[in-house]
């Protein structure tokens, strides 16, 4: 795949493989408790979202994204996420 690889194909396999380098840590590797998330967030997500360092905030954003209230992220819940930082990345463009 490597080399035929275009550049939008390989933003969107970085992003399904983050979910999973996280999610794979501890438990079910197809989904991030808490404590995947809060990794994952405060490695990968520091300049697009503020207090990434802040359990509690963490807790929120867990919260809001978890749809089937099952207290873990599943990739459909990260990919609400990764689409709610994309439009904000759209809207500060527009306003370019
Ligand atoms: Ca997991
Ligand atoms: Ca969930």
């Amino acid at each position: 795949m490597a080399s035929a690889c275009s550049e939008l194909e390989g933003a969107i396999e970085i992003l399904v493989r983050n979910f999973y380098q996280y999610a794979a840590r501890k438990g079910k590797e197809d989904k991030m408790n808490k404590k995947e998330f809060r990794k994952m967030v405060t490695r990968e997500l520091h300049h697009v979202l503020t207090n990434t360092k802040s359990k509690e905030a963490a807790d929120v954003l867990i919260k809001s994204l978890d749809a089937d209230a099952d207290g873990k992220i599943s990739f459909d819940e990260y990919w609400t996420l990764i689409g709610e930082i994309a439009k904000t990345m759209s809207q500060q463009m527009a306003m370019q």
